[in-house]
């Protein structure tokens, strides 16, 4: 870290023998009793702290969310003694620009949606009532990144806020709104000693003659190990002490045994009191990126296996507890995880917090995304949050590398502006002032860009030069591409880059914890899908000895506002949902990485499952994940045989029964679980017929969770049975090909999947079904709307087609009696809107129900069906 030199005169070192005194410092949270209210409303509502304005908006079927000014206002009541003190509100993040007004006077402006940062209200609070009103804006600016990304913006302030109570005289709390207290510890080569260097910075608001600063370093289980204590003469304004200690065999910081040191820093009178005190804690440890030979921590190998985390939980947007971030890290833990890349931003205090604690390395990021602005602060701005970032962070043992820009060539829209050696030049030029930056305070991490998968880019324009290690972010087989190209495009990458450590800093695909199906297909955002490809993923990640690791793009869904598919406004890469139920790929994982016995049904949270029965019962298979060399599966008590579990899982074929069904599985090692499901037959003899779900132009399954429903794939028609009659499954056409659902978010409904496939030109739906009155519900959307907007950035050239066609217009008749006809679907409810019609209708003398569409212009469609028998 560089410094200003000071008249700092090192006096001795001596053991602090004294009880530690009470700091005299003090916060408390003021998160409670705002009235909030949008700029250009009258009415304001209650809030408490952490808030975002978007939970809702951001998340229902109008497109785009509330980005502008709003105000947050409450009366501070202040009892405490001001004299002698300063008063600071600290905030820890609130998107994006903050301006704070304490009894009518501005405190200051900060902008980052990101990042800690504190005012000095000294000058405006009095004793007694204090009004406090903060303006918190969420517009888009050109100055200040991130500007576009693949999730949502939540306006507000969204994490804690405190008032801080400090001596006149203390250790600052307002460099960058860090600690203060910088610990750079490092162990010598045989780990003998390690020498700990403190940096402290002090703000002097009251000169004195003399002053002392003294550090007492304790050991994990809380003992003093060593003490050291400087003499400041003449101290004033804001100043850096430099000390240094030596820690004799020092316990190392270690995934597995994360032990932690403190220094307890206290500014002294010349009497010897207690000005002001803080704890700090830090880590000693040693760790390499090596370009060929991965990551070394201590001195030994390890592969960093782990996740990306966005900070959003669902319903909540980003306003989450500090026990909701707290969790996130447990999840990570649990699963046997050892990396966390914080992406796309610095998040909550307690994140790094908990990776410390938890024994998780992680890398943290600025987040400059896509692209970067044209506005002249632009790159001031990423420098000062990139200081922002790193001196918060400091301390940490857990954070091993800074980072930021990611995939940020993606975005070529500048373009428009510059010319393409221009816009690269400002680029680099904005990188190179972070990564100066970093390094400059920094010279122990190492500096890092996540890159998308377009290495040459990176290569051509020297971006990728710039930093220490390179990310890539990887999603053959999910956007482009197949599976087996992801260990030949990595040893291209090793190649076009040598010197550079490497890591997959993203690989994922989504998956909706709703759909499942027995034939996974790309982009079908099923959960089986997105198995095989963390399934191919791992293993060459693994393998690859120059690849540092590898971190699953993400731990959770998270918002996404602008995206559709099966869970619009979400991302569902995540291998936990918004709400942090586990997938099966999380199972995987824990099965693979997890030290304990562990063994897990797959499904877990699939509850209620459907087929049609044949021999009378319906053979469906099941995924076990396990640690145990071999696992055995019972169904409802009776033995389905053991198997050997490789790479992490067996696969078991089911004979569900109607009704619960109870598997049991035990693991060798000793591990076991049960799992119940309610398994709903479609009756191979009609006569038993009750009701019939059925997704039309799919092979996926469905569940409704809010009906207790499951929906099945549909079949072809058999005399006896049920199923369509003609027509074809609909692809929706993209330029790199068809895909299996369509992307369109479905306005006026949350069970998009069910009106995302469909078959056109069915002549007709037939079920045999026993005399009877019936309910018989049809599921519209028309998908072939003309325009689908833009594609995803991410979606590389794959922007949907357009299908060019004329009106679809048809009629519906059952059993003969037409019950809708000349039925436009767009004409009458719009594209991509779901329209569920249901219609009476009996079965008599055997006939069963015959649905048939007649065509008059375009193809008739038909999304799901549903048959209910109702008498
Ligand atoms: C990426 C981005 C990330 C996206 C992700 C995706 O490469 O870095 O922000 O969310 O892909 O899911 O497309
Ligand atoms: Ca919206």
């Amino acid at each position: 870290m560089r410094k200003p030199q000071l008249p700092v005169f090192v006096l001795l070192l001596y053991l602090v023998c004294c009880p530690l005194a009470g700091a005299p410092r003090y916060e408390r949270s003021i998160n409670d009793g705002w009235a909030f209210r949008k700029e250009g409303e009258t009415v304001t509502r209650a809030v408490s702290l952490p808030h975002t304005w978007n939970a809702e908006d951001a998340v229902d079927d109008e497109p785009g969310y509330f980005r502008g000014i709003g105000w947050y206002e409450r009366t501070i009541q202040i009892n405490d003694v001001l004299s002698d003190k300063k008063v600071f509100v600290r905030f820890e993040g609130a998107n994006q620009v903050v301006d704070l007004f304490v009894n009518g006077s501005h405190a200051g402006t900060h902008k980052g949606g990101y990042t800690a940062f504190v005012f000095d209200v000294s000058e405006f609070v009095h004793a007694g009532a204090n009004c406090f009103r903060i303006k918190v804006d969420n517009s888009h600016d050109e100055g200040i990144p991130p500007l576009g990304a693949d999730y949502t913006f939540f306006g507000g302030i969204y994490r804690d806020v405190s008032l801080v109570f400090v001596p006149e005289n203390h250790i600052s709390i307002d460099h960058y709104a860090s600690d203060g207290v910088y610990v750079t510890a490092k162990p010598d080569v045989s780990a003998a000693n390690a020498s700990v260097q403190i940096e402290t910075h002090l703000s002097i608001n009251r000169p004195e003659k003399i002053l002392f600063l003294e550090h007492s370093v304790l050991s994990p289980d809380g003992k003093q190990v060593t003490a050291v204590r400087k003499q400041i003469r003449k101290p004033s304004g804001k100043m850096v002490v430099d000390a240094a200690v030596v820690v004799p065999d020092p316990i190392l910081w270690n995934v597995d045994s994360p032990e932690s040191y403190s220094v307890v820093t206290r500014l002294l009178d010349k009497e010897g009191e207690v000005v002001d005190s803080r704890r700090s804690s830090f880590g000693i440890r040693s760790f390499r990126f090596d370009p060929d030979k991965g990551f070394f921590l201590n001195g030994r190998h390890l592969k960093l296996m782990g996740t990306n985390r966005h900070q959003d939980f669902r319903g909540k947007g980003n306003a989450l507890r500090d026990e909701m971030h707290l969790r996130d890290i447990r999840l990570l833990k649990e699963m046997g995880g050892n990396f966390l890349r914080i992406s796309h931003y610095p998040q909550d205090d307690l994140i790094p917090e908990e990776c410390d604690r938890l024994g998780i390395l992680a890398c943290v990021e600025i987040p400059v995304v896509n692209r970067i602005g044209l506005a002249d602060d632009f790159s001031q701005n990423c420098v000062n949050m990139a200081r922002e970032m790193l001196y918060q962070n400091f301390n940490h043992p857990s954070i091993v590398a800074w980072a930021y820009m990611n995939e940020v060539l993606l975005d070529d829209s500048p373009l428009q502006e510059l010319d393409k050696e221009e816009y690269y030049k400002r680029v680099k030029d904005c990188a190179k002032a972070i990564d100066s930056a970093l390094r400059e305070a920094d010279l122990t991490r190492p500096t890092m860009i996540p890159c998308d998968g377009d290495r040459i880019r990176y290569k051509e324009s020297g971006l990728g030069d710039i930093p220490d290690i390179l990310g890539f972010n990887l999603y053959h087989g999910w956007y482009y591409g197949t599976f087996d190209k992801l260990g030949p495009a990595l040893d291209k990458i090793h190649e076009t880059f040598p010197g550079k450590a490497l890591i997959v800093s993203e690989y994922g695909a989504d998956a909706d914890s709703r759909l499942h199906t027995l034939n996974p297909e790309c982009q079908d955002y099923t959960c089986d899908y997105a198995l095989l490809f963390h399934k191919s993923y791992i293993p060459v990640i693994l393998e690859k000895e120059y690849l540092s690791g590898g971190a699953v793009w993400n731990l959770n869904d998270f918002c996404s506002e602008a995206r559709g598919f099966a869970v619009p406004h979400f991302n569902c890469k995540g291998i936990t949902t918004a709400a942090r139920t586990p997938k099966d790929s999380y199972w995987l994982y824990k099965a693979l990485l997890g030290k304990d016995p562990f063994i897990r049904i797959g499904g877990a949270d699939w509850k209620i499952r459907g087929g049609q029965e044949a021999g009378g019962v319906c053979i469906q298979p099941v995924e076990v994940f396990a640690t145990a060399p071999q696992v055995e599966l019972s169904l409802n008590g009776q033995s389905l045989g053991t198997k050997a579990v490789r790479e992490g899982s067996a696969l078991f074929e089911v004979p569900f029964k109607g009704g619960e069904n109870v598997l049991e599985a035990h693991g060798s090692d000793g591990a076991a679980d049960l799992q119940r499901i309610e398994f709903r037959l479609v009756p191979e003899d009609m006569a038993h017929f009750r009701e019939i779900n059925v997704l039309m132009g799919t092979n996926r399954y469905f569940e409704d969770r809010e009906g207790a429903q499951i929906w099945i794939p549909e079949q072809p028609y058999r005399p006896g049975s049920w199923g369509y009659v003609g027509g074809e499954r609909m692809y929706q056409q993209n330029s790199g090909g068809p895909r299996p659902a369509f992307e369109a978010d479905i306005a006026c409904t949350d069970l998009d999947p069910l009106f995302q496939t469909q078959r056109a030109g069915l002549e007709a739906f037939k079920a045999d079904v026993p005399d009877g009155k019936y309910y018989v519900y049809l599921y519209f959307a028309d998908l072939t709307g003309p325009s689908r907007g833009k594609p995803m950035l991410y979606d590389i050239g794959n922007e949907a087609l357009s299908f060019g066609e004329t009106e679809r217009v048809f009629s519906v008749s059952i059993n003969g009696v037409t019950v809708l006809s000349d039925f436009n679907i767009a004409g009458e409810y719009g594209y991509d809107t779901a329209v569920v019609q249901r219609f009476s209708a009996e079965s008599e003398d055997g006939k069963g129900l015959s649905i048939n569409f007649i065509q008059s212009q375009g193809l008739p469609v038909l999304n799901a069906i549903r048959i209910m028998r109702v008498q």
